[in-house]
């Protein structure tokens, strides 16, 4: 059966700079794109962020063999009742990761906050390894295994986008760890994943309401390491299998 990627993007342009609303990945069967099109369409209308005023769809075809397949990650979840305490959680991780520079890492994330992809960067020598730091690195081109029967949904299911995310993050060579907090004022919950902690749930890392949010992919290796790094995160086609639905 032929594939298809579909990528949307949205933004809103405040005060003469396009502001990012939305953005969702999937990969689908033909029988699929319609209605994901107008879902996708949908959701960046009505955003939490504000309805959106530019909306990049872009449907491409997977051709034979440029498909891989990933485990998800086994997930669990931190209660934390405050975002102190949630960052904490994720000093205690970085740690048990045996990650130095955890505070280091940790103070780097408001650099992320404007950002649309992620900031790559080296666990050891705190380098920037993006070729354009504004932009970030996006982890795109990846979705959770389905039946072409998934019933479409209107709503964003943050924790399956995620969890599918980070399962393609952490299979990409030279990457060690994912630290991420929603830029979704609505979404207080964010993770740490890793292949040896898997998928680490923090129930809040912010208070509700705050806009700021973004990604840190760690990586340990040298600048051509990085290239390799790159290459898989933007461009490589990946099915998550047995991705969970929901963390209940
Ligand atoms: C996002 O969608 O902006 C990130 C969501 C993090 C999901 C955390 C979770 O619920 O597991
Ligand atoms: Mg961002
Ligand atoms: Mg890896
Ligand atoms: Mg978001």
């Amino acid at each position: 059966m032929t594939l298809y990627s579909m990528k949307m993007r949205a933004s809103r342009n405040e005060n003469g700079k396009p502001v990012h609303v939305s953005g969702a990945e999937k990969i689908l069967a033909q029988k699929e794109i319609h209605d994901n099109a107008s879902a996708l369409i949908e959701r960046a209308l009505c955003h939490s962020k504000g309805s959106a005023d530019f909306i990049n769809l872009k449907i491409e075809e997977i051709r034979p063999g440029e498909l891989s397949y990933v485990e998800a990650l086994p997930f669990t979840t931190r209660d934390v009742k405050t975002a102190e305490e949630g960052r904490a959680v994720i000093l205690e991780l970085l740690d048990k990761l045996g990650i130095k520079n955890g505070r280091e890492i940790l103070s780097r994330f408001s650099e992320t906050y404007d950002m649309r992809g992620a900031m790559l960067l080296n666990a050891d020598t705190l380098e920037r390894m993006e070729p354009d730091t504004e932009r970030g690195i996006r982890a795109t081109y990846m979705d959770a295994e389905h039946s072409p029967e998934r019933s479409v949904c209107n709503d964003k299911n943050h924790f399956q986008e995620a969890i599918v995310l980070a399962s393609k993050v952490i299979s990409a060579p030279h990457i060690i760890a994912e630290i991420c907090m929603s830029d979704d004022p609505d979404y207080v919950t964010g993770y740490v994943a890793a292949e040896a902690i898997g998928y680490v749930r923090i129930t809040k890392l912010k208070e509700k309401g705050c806009p700021d949010g973004g990604r840190i992919f760690l990586f340990r290796g040298s600048s051509e390491d990085a290239k390799e790094t790159i290459k898989y995160l933007e461009k490589q086609k990946v099915l998550v299998k047995n991705a969970p639905l929901s963390p209940c």
